[in-house]
């Protein structure tokens, strides 16, 4: 049985003032038994929301790292080991917005998801595809390719200790949903990809799904097959929110 996760990415939001109010307020929450929570503030506020969560299940994680662990002559890069020491369990990792705002490519995403595996860090490799790129029939091949990256270096043993979040590129941040069956399709089809190679560990690999989830919309995202809980942007800046997600998972 896979664990679900629900997962908070900040963003670049917040301040010291509005941080520490959502904290207190997660704090609050009443968390489910069996699901993984876990919030990705901006660095900044990550040893905050560390040493405020204590005691809390809510785990934390980088919404971004370095290509490398080891400290050298990189301004204003934060490594996964550095994230490990802060207390971080995950990072984030090939995030649509780095990849077309900042120019990752699929060897940097390669070389970022290496470099948390080693530090222990669980990478959630963000995937997904553009607007065009499903209007012309792509998304298959768009998503195969990031996917294929990580498992030639990995294997889906690999992947396994990360977490896969498909987020169509479409529907983040817009208030577009992919809907219950369209996230499915692609859920079931990287299932399907991972299991040609092995299909046992395929089971294990958890897929969550991210793009303008919300309380409304969450249960029946969570309800499909090979959907194993989301990625959650703006609606998890809002604990009352957040907590109705991940009581839908
Ligand atoms: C996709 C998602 C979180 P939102 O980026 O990663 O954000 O839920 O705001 O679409």
């Amino acid at each position: 049985m896979r664990r679900p996760l629900v997962a908070g990415n900040w963003k670049m939001h917040g301040s010291r003032q509005s941080v520490d109010a959502l904290l207190k307020a997660l704090v609050e929450q009443e968390w489910p038994e069996g699901v993984e929570l876990m919030i990705a503030p901006p660095a900044l506020y990550v040893d905050r929301c560390v040493d405020q969560l204590q005691g809390c299940p809510v785990k934390v994680g980088g919404q971004n790292c370095a290509t490398q662990a080891e400290p050298g002559a990189l301004t204003g890069e934060i490594s996964p080991a550095q994230l490990r020491d802060a207390g971080c369990a995950y990072v984030l990792v090939g995030h649509s917005e780095r990849r077309t705002l900042f120019g990752e490519t699929d060897e940097i995403v390669r070389r970022k998801f290496a470099a948390a595996l080693a530090c222990g860090l669980r990478p959630v490799l963000c995937v997904g595809e553009s607007q065009a790129e499903r209007d012309e029939g792509r998304t298959a091949d768009v998503v195969g390719r990031q996917l294929q990256v990580i498992l030639d270096a990995f294997g889906v043993g690999g992947l396994a200790e990360g977490v896969v979040a498909y987020e169509p590129v479409w529907a983040i941040g817009t208030g577009l949903t992919a809907t219950p069956e369209q996230a499915q399709d692609v859920h079931a089809m990287i299932r399907a990809r991972l299991a040609m190679l092995d299909d046992e560990q395929a089971q294990e690999v958890r897929i969550v799904y991210g793009g303008s989830v919300k309380a409304e919309n969450a249960e029946a995202l969570f309800a499909m097959p090979d959907i194993d809980g989301g990625l959650i942007g703006g609606a998890s800046l809002n604990a009352e929110e957040f907590g109705a997600i991940a009581r839908a998972a």
